[in-house]
């Protein structure tokens, strides 16, 4: 029997594909509030097929991309809430989940932020990659508490996310110098603080985040700038304790060079990962809504937030 999908979920699922909707907190609060359309306006008539319907859903925004967690996380937690009997009932049960994910969601971050800001003196600078509301909200929290800092804006080709990095820092009245990818190593030295956000943590404290964050950090470490990752506990990857491997997206072709340029050139290949994985020994610590930790230990609150379970009920059919 095939199950209806919402136009909210069509919508947010082609949204989050296309990156109109990306970040990794971002993307996961589109997807709970799709699957809370989903069930309110259900028409399901057993909750065999109110089940189905919300399984089917969930699969076609997990399925957008691959590589942030924060995407099966927020559908896990809401299926771990979806309880009753009745359709009504599983209506009822499946909105309040995705409501309180939300406001998880919204105080994580806050958290974090305050967190964050202690690593933050009056007068630092801070070197960032791409663009993180995970470590923006560490960068808010310090100018509330009346810190000056300052920023240096890697672009963060082939989108230029940092551009979203630099707008959000001018708005907090923070100055800005924006730099070409190329041109991070050269500005390290006049950085205190390389802040990155992260798609995913792995068990071994690795950090998946945005192409370009590795040699960020290979190049920081030399140059013993901290490097310090904001990432809420949404974006541990349960599914790491048992050996599973995170998937690295691969992105269109098209976001690194233009058809006619391309042609010019003759026959080339093209390459688009969007993640690369930076290993525990470059980062500094991972600050996350329940305090910051060094990368190594991060495991042990990864067991204490998930157990070794990562159920995917989803993808049953
Ligand atoms: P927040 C982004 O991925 C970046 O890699 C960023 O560091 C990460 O998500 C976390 O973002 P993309 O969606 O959750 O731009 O901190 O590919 O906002």
């Amino acid at each position: 029997m095939s199950s209806r999908i919402h136009p909210d979920v069509e919508v947010t699922a082609e949204r989050i594909a296309s990156m109109e909707t990306r970040g990794a907190a971002a993307i996961a609060g589109a997807a709970a509030e799709a699957l809370a359309s989903q069930a309110a306006d259900s028409e399901a008539e057993t909750p065999d097929a109110f089940r189905r319907e919300l399984r089917t859903a969930a699969r076609r925004l997990v399925d957008t991309r691959p590589t942030a967690v924060s995407l099966p996380n927020a559908v896990r937690y809401i299926f771990e809430r979806i309880e009753g009997d009745t359709v009504t009932e599983l209506r009822r049960s499946t909105v309040a989940g995705a409501e309180a994910f939300q406001t998880q969601l919204e105080t994580a971050q806050d958290d974090l932020g305050a967190i964050g800001a202690n690593r933050l003196r009056d007068g630092d600078t801070i070197l960032t990659h791409c663009h993180s509301t995970d470590a923006l909200a560490c960068v808010e929290a310090a100018r509330e508490q009346g810190k000056s800092l300052s920023a240096i804006v890697k672009e963060t080709r082939p989108r230029k996310q940092g551009h979203i990095t630099a707008k959000r820092l001018r708005e907090l009245d923070v100055p800005v110098t924006l730099i070409v990818d190329g041109a991070a190593g050269r500005y390290l030295d006049d950085a205190d603080h390389v802040l990155v956000g992260a798609d995913s943590i792995t068990a071994d404290g690795s950090v998946v985040n945005k192409i370009g964050t590795r040699s960020l950090a290979v190049n920081a470490r030399e140059r013993d700038t901290a490097i310090v990752v904001a990432s809420q506990t949404l974006k541990l990857d349960p599914a790491t304790l048992s050996g599973h491997t995170v998937e690295i997206e691969r992105r269109d072709e098209s976001e690194v060079i233009g058809d006619e340029e391309r042609e010019e050139m003759g026959d080339i290949d093209v390459a688009n990962p969007a993640f690369d994985v930076t290993p525990p020994r470059y980062v500094d610590a991972i600050v996350t809504e329940r305090g910051q930790f060094p990368p190594e230990s991060i495991v042990t609150l990864m067991r204490e937030l998930f157990g070794e379970g990562h159920e995917t009920p989803w993808t049953e059919q």
